[in-house]
C-alpha cells in the first residue's frame, strides 16, 4: 500500500482533474455560447473550487472505494466530485457577510472578496445544481443511483448540513450544552463526511451489517474532524490554516475547547478516532486506508 501521504495527493489530483474538465465541459439545453456573464460565472466556480481544498470527502470516497470493491473509476469520482461540489458551496456561502463573514478561505481572498456577494451566491447555486448534474451521470443501475441522489440531497439539505448551519447561526452567543454541540455538527460537517463514506459504500453494494458499522465509523471520525477543526482554531496559524485563525472565539462560536477545555478536547477527538478504528473492525474487513484517514484526521495541521 503506498503511503498516505501519496493516496491524499493522489486523490486530490485526481478529483481536481475530474472536476475540471467536467466544468469545462458543461452543456446545457439552453446555452450555446457562454456570454461574458457566464463566462464570470464560470471563473468564480472554478476559483471557488480549484484549489486549495485537503479533499478528504474525496479521498474517503476513493478509500471505501478501493477497501469495498466493486466500483469503477468514472462512478467513483462521480460521486467524489458531486460532494466536493456540496463541501465547496458550503464555504462559499458560509463566509458571506450574513454567514461567517469572512475574507480568507484555502489561503485566498473568498469568492465574495474576489468577485462580488451577488455571484458568490449564485456559485454556491450553481455547484450545488452541479453536484446532482454530476451524479446523474453514474452509470450504476439507476435504482442505485437514485438511493445516492436520495443519500446526497439528505446530507446537504434542510436536516443535513444546512439545517446544521441554522442551529449553527442560533448558537452564537448562547452557552450550549455538549449534547446541542454535537447536534449541530453531527448536521453540519457531519452529514457529508458521512455521505462520503457511505455513498460509495452504497454505490458499491455492501451488506446492511457493514453500512451500519460504515456509519459508526462515520460519525466517529466527522466529529472527531469538527473537534479537531475547534482546536486548530486555537492551537494553529491563518497562514497555515488558509483562513482565518480565532475566528471561532472572535465570533463567540460555541466550541469544543470552549465547553470541554482544550486537553479534554484533544482526548475526545483520541476517543473519537479509537472509536473509529473499533468500528471499522466491524465490518470484517480489514480497510487500512480508512484506519490511516482516522489517524490523519486527528493529526492534520489545517
Ligand atoms: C452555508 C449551507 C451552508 C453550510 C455551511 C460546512 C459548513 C456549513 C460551514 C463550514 C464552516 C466551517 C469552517 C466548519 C468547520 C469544519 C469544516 C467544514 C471545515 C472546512 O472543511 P475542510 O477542512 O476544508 O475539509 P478544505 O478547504 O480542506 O476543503
Amino acid at each position: 500500500m503506498t503511503p498516505l501521504n501519496n493516496f491524499l495527493s493522489h486523490s486530490r489530483e485526481r478529483v481536481n482533474q475530474f472536476l475540471q474538465l467536467a466544468l469545462e465541459q458543461q452543456q446545457s439545453p439552453f446555452v450555446e455560447q457562454p456570454n461574458n456573464a457566464l463566462r464570470r460565472l464560470q471563473d468564480a466556480n472554478v476559483y471557488s473550487i480549484s484549489n486549495g481544498g485537503k479533499r478528504l470527502r474525496p479521498a474517503l470516497v476513493y478509500a471505501v472505494a478501493e477497501s469495498f470493491g466493486d466500483l469503477s473509476d468514472d462512478d467513483s469520482n462521480l460521486i467524489a466530485a458531486a460532494i466536493e461540489c456540496i463541501h465547496s458551496y458550503s464555504l462559499v456561502h458560509d463566509d458571506l457577510p450574513a454567514m461567517d463573514n469572512d475574507t480568507l478561505r484555502r489561503g485566498k481572498p473568498t469568492c465574495h472578496i474576489a468577485y462580488d456577494e451577488a455571484t458568490a451566491i449564485l456559485v454556491g447555486d450553481g455547484l450545488q445544481a452541479f453536484a446532482f448534474e454530476l451524479l446523474s451521470q453514474l452509470q450504476i443501475a439507476p435504482a442505485i443511483a437514485l438511493r445516492l441522489v436520495n443519500y446526497l440531497a439528505k446530507a446537504s439539505g434542510n436536516l443535513g448540513m444546512v439545517g446544521g448551519q441554522m442551529v449553527d447561526l442560533q448558537s452564537v452567543s448562547r452557552q450550549l450544552l455538549l449534547s446541542e454541540l454535537e447536534y449541530m455538527h453531527r448536521l453540519k460537517t457531519g452529514a457529508l463526511i458521512q455521505a462520503a463514506v457511505i455513498m460509495p459504500a452504497i454505490a458499491a453494494q455492501t451488506d446492511a451489517a457493514t453500512q451500519a458499522a460504515l456509519i459508526r465509523y462515520a460519525q466517529a471520525i466527522g466529529l472527531a474532524f469538527q473537534v479537531q477543526d475547534d482546536i486548530l482554531d486555537i492551537e494553529s496559524d491563518t497562514v497555515t490554516l488558509g483562513k482565518t485563525q480565532g475566528a471561532d472565539q472572535q465570533q463567540n462560536k460555541p466550541t469544543y475547547p470552549a465547553l470541554l477545555g482544550l486537553d479534554m478536547a484533544k482526548q475526545k477527538a483520541s476517543e473519537l478516532i479509537e472509536q473509529a478504528h473499533l468500528a471499522l473492525e466491524e465490518t470484517g474487513q480489514t480497510c487500512p486506508r480508512l484506519h490511516e484517514l482516522a489517524e490523519f484526521i486527528t493529526h492534520r495541521q489545517n
